[in-house]
């Protein structure tokens, strides 16, 4: 991949005065509209990664960035010591929009699941009678929640979690797409155990999807153990895997339920915690909270966002537009394609390494050729689009994906 003069002041400033916990693909972009971004030197992609599933609604949304500015000339923040009057309205909308009593914004996603992990444990005690710092938590392998001590202390994966020790206990983890696996951990531990939390589809993992009832039976055995169903759905959540929720595949409703990304459409870090009364309201004055949470920057972003999900028929259309992605790759056969699999507009396809190629040399190619996706692990690219990419162009760029493997073959 050639990579310009100017580019590399780029990268090259980056490596000099940023820290190194990023391996970027070699590209360096300035402008992003829709489905697609462009890079310093003018050429355009399609943005197959949308940010990790933040920018949905495509890249500047008119509606959003519109909300965005108005609120930046009125207020931007007041911080929680005082009321202002955009979280209300904004706490309203996005409580009756996901059907749940009440939210509780923060900013990233680490910090809702965070939220949602010190919710759990205080509902734990005060509602289910654990003994005091006894609370279990039960989390599965595979997991990626974010990158907090406390998250990592969950996570099996030696890169987010080796040297970063001592660990939070407190957590058992289990096989994931295992429900008997759950079943047995709660009999072991289930009168000590605060909540099961779960990606309904794991994407850090490389976008493994469980099988069709596993959540339905995860969630029917925390409900028989008295024990919260946390679905971490800041990756899955709102519209990307052609369902509001991804858990509404298995029309199960979460007892938390964790968001963050697309949210905002990837115009603010903003996120979110839904829940009904009796664990919300566990958590008290003075007892959790962010300067940033729920800022009236974000309470407007948040419901523009939301609200072109809606307009825009965004379920719908990464419903539709993934059944033809899946069925394009399936039908296009290469040494270089081992599998294709995903829900919605979250797809994979798992690359077996041929010819000493392998995905990283795939995402240069297709970059070359006008389309970013990155790997995760070694053998596996994601492809998750903007849901606002229409039909022709995902058409169009999957011919770039078949074109670039080809040329790898
Ligand atoms: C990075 C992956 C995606 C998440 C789930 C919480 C968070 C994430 C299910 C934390 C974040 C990110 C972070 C990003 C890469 C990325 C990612 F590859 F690691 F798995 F999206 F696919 N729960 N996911 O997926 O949210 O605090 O980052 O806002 O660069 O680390 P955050």
């Amino acid at each position: 991949m050639k990579i310009s003069a100017k580019a590399q002041s780029y990268i090259d400033q980056e490596n000099r005065y940023g820290a190194h916990n990023y391996h970027p693909l070699p590209v360096v972009l300035s402008r992003g509209e829709g489905a697609f971004v462009w890079d310093t030197d003018g050429k355009k992609y399609f943005d197959f990664l949308s940010a990790y599933s933040a920018v949905n609604q495509g890249h500047c949304h008119p509606k959003i960035v519109q909300a965005l500015c108005d609120q930046a000339h009125t207020l931007c923040l007041t911080s929680r010591a005082f009321y202002n009057d955009c979280l209300g309205p904004c706490e309203e909308f996005i409580s009756k929009y996901f059907g749940y009593e009440k939210m509780l914004p923060m900013n990233s996603g680490a910090e809702a699941v965070e939220t949602s992990l010190k919710l759990a444990r205080r509902w734990g005690y005060v509602k289910k009678g654990i003994p005091e710092d006894r609370a279990v938590i039960i989390c599965c392998e595979g997991n990626f929640h974010g990158r907090t001590i406390s998250i990592v202390s969950m996570s099996n994966d030696p890169d987010s979690y080796s040297q970063y020790g001592p660990f939070t206990p407190g957590f058992v983890r289990i096989p994931y797409n295992d429900a008997a696996a759950l079943e047995n951990a709660l009999q072991q531990y289930g009168e000590r155990t605060a909540a099961f939390i779960v990606e309904p589809i794991q994407g850090e993992a490389g976008v493994f999807v469980p099988d069709e009832g596993y959540l339905r039976k995860c969630y029917e055995a925390c409900k028989a153990h008295n024990v919260l169903f946390i679905a971490d759905e800041v990756q899955t959540g709102i519209a990307r895997t052609g369902k509001m929720l991804c858990s509404d595949h298995e029309g199960i409703r979460p007892d938390i339920v964790v968001l963050g990304k697309a949210i905002s459409g990837g115009v603010l870090p903003i996120s979110a915690v839904l829940a009904d009364d009796d664990i919300m309201l566990t958590i008290k004055p003075g007892e959790h909270g962010s300067t940033f949470g729920g800022f009236p920057l974000a309470a407007k972003v948040a419901v523009a966002a939301l609200t072109v999900v809606k307009e825009e028929h965004l379920t719908e259309k990464a419903e539709y537009l993934g059944r033809i992605f899946r069925e394009e790759i399936a039908g296009f056969h290469s040494p270089l394609i081992g599998q294709v699999r995903g829900k919605g507009l979250l797809n994979a396809i798992v690359i077996t390494p041929s010819n000493g190629k392998e995905a990283w040399d795939v995402c240069l190619k297709m970059a070359e050729n006008g389309l970013l996706a990155k790997p995760t692990h070694k053998h596996i690219i994601r492809f998750a689009p903007p849901l606002v990419i229409t039909e022709p162009q995902l058409r169009e760029a999957i011919g770039i994906i078949k074109n670039s493997i080809k040329a790898l073959e």
